[in-house]
Formats: C-alpha cells, structure tokens, sequence
C-alpha cells in the first residue's frame, strides 16, 4: 500500500472515530468501546474492499456486511454516514424516539445495514446462510461479517462455523474482534476462548492473526489473502483495545462495555490532548 493511501485510511478512521464518539455522547450512554474498537476494520472495509455504492444502497450484487456484535451499530452508522449513506446530521439523533438509528443494527430503519443483529450469535449465522445463498446463485460477492469475542462463546457461533468449513464457503470473511473483554468481565475471566486460531482451525476455516487490530496496512494485507484463498471460509482474529482512541473508555477498561458518556467528557479529553495531557 502507497504510503498516501495508507495516511488517507488514517484520517478518515480519525473521521469516523469522532463521528462516533460525538454520536455517543449526544445520546449521552452507550456501547463505547466495542464500538471504538472496529472502526479501522469499518474504514478498511468501506474505503478499500466492499463493493457498495452509497447512492444505489440496495445495488443486487454487493458486497455485504453484517455487523454480528450488533450493540456496535454507533460505530457502523458512523462510517455509513461518512461514506454518504444517509446525513451525517442523523447521527445526533441516535437511540431517540423516531430514529432510524437504533442502538442495535436495524436492517429495515436504517439505509445501508444489511442484516438486524444484536442477540448475539445470530448474525454470523445469518452471514454464513448469505453466504451459502451467494453461492447457490453464483453470486460474485463477498460476505464480510464481525463478531465480538464474548460472543464467540454462544454455541450458534459454532454451528454456523462448522457448516461453513464444511461446505468450503470461501465467500465469507469473518472478523473477530478480540479486545479480550466482554460485558462483565475479561474473556479469560468469564471463558477463554484460546486457542481461537486453533478453534477457527479445527472448523475448517483459514485464519490469519493480526497483531495489532488497529493497524490498517495489516488488516487490508489479511483481507487481501482471504480474498485469493480458495475452497476455505476465512476468519481473521484482530487483536484490538476496547475503547480504543478515547483515552477514558480505555482506562475505565470492562466498564467502558456501556458507559455514560457526556459532551464535557469528551471536550475535557479533547483539551487535554491540546496541551499534551493525556
Ligand atoms: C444472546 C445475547 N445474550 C446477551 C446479550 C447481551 N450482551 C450484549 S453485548 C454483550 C457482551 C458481548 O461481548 P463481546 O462480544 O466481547 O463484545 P465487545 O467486547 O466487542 O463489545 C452481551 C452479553 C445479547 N445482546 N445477546
Ligand atoms: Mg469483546
């Protein structure tokens, strides 16, 4: 990747974090930092891989995403708006009575969400079925779909992956957004999911590690490799900060999961970062 591309993808994260941050803090309480932690997976897939057109959203052959940690839809609806899916002046009205903006995805409220989520579980097994549905018709599409890593200890996940493995859909690219917590705990506290790769293995998927989640260059070199793989469905395992970028979410830690946030504390963190406080 061209060193200005790769400076394009970081502004643009930048773009989108904030859009989600000031979207959260609007709405005054939220899924923050399982919402901070995808919007480089969100970038890298809106401005560099999917096959969408903002202006023709329902366009038959296209990519989808679903988005299965559907709580983080503040972070999609940020990078949709930031693609011109829909005004980003929507963003204020997040979670309000009327919105097309629920706190979870809404497929049939909101332009551009392709699948409803937010039981966890169900929308990687919605994935996997588009998935299959694609490749019946012979589809040329790519199904792209994250899951969290507490979800990942829901058993549907493990039978939707087993019949994906099983019927080589190499249509479908699978994140995992390993932030290493959940809503009451840290994974290893609650159930450790290690050795996920192995687990991933073991199912008949192809599974690339990626060491630092955040990092751009390396998730689009991972999806590149998914995307010329062939006969395997791929999951690629990002290892991510939840909350990440806002320095109170990171330090509140487990309980950034749904925190309260203000306009204040998000202008305080803004100030301090001014004079070089952190
Ligand atoms: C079936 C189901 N059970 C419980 C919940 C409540 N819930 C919402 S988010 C969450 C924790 C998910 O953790 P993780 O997948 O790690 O999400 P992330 O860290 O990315 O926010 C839980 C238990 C739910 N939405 N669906
Ligand atoms: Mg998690």
């Amino acid at each position: 990747m061209k060193l200005g591309e790769i400076n394009d993808l970081i502004q643009k994260a930048g773009e989108i974090r904030n859009l989600t941050i000031d979207e959260l803090a609007e709405a005054g309480v939220g899924h923050v930092g399982g919402c901070l932690s995808i919007v480089e997976v969100l970038t890298v897939l809106y401005y560099r891989f999917m096959k969408v057109d903002a202006n023709e959203p329902k366009m038959k052959l296209r990519d989808r995403l679903v988005l299965s940690k559907g709580h983080a839809g503040p972070a999609l609806y940020a990078a949709l708006a930031h693609k011109g899916f829909f005004d980003k002046s929507l963003l204020s009205k997040l979670n309000k009575p009327g919105t097309i903006l629920p706190s979870h995805c809404d497929m049939l409220k909101t332009t551009g969400i392709d699948m409803t989520t937010g039981s966890l579980g169900q929308g990687f097994s919605c994935a996997v079925g588009m998935a299959a549905g694609s490749k019946i018709k012979q589809d040329q599409v790519t199904i792209y779909t994250i899951i969290g890593d507490g979800e990942s200890q829901e058993g549907q996940i493990w039978e939707a992956a087993m019949y994906a493995g099983s019927h080589k859909l190499d249509n479908i690219i699978a994140f995992t957004d390993y932030n290493k917590m959940q809503i009451d705990g840290t994974t290893d506290e609650i159930v450790s999911l290690s050795p996920l790769d192995k687990k991933w293995e073991a199912f008949g998927w192809h599974v690339i590690n990626v060491e630092d989640g955040h990092n751009m260059e390396e998730i689009s070199c991972a999806i590149e490799a998914a995307k010329v793989l062939q006969g395997k469905p791929s999951m690629i395992i990002l290892n991510t900060i939840k909350g990440k970028g806002l320095k109170c979410a990171e330090k509140a830690g487990v309980a950034n999961h749904n925190m309260p946030i203000t306009r204040e504390m998000v202008d305080r963190e803004k100030q301090k970062a001014l004079v070089g406080e952190v």
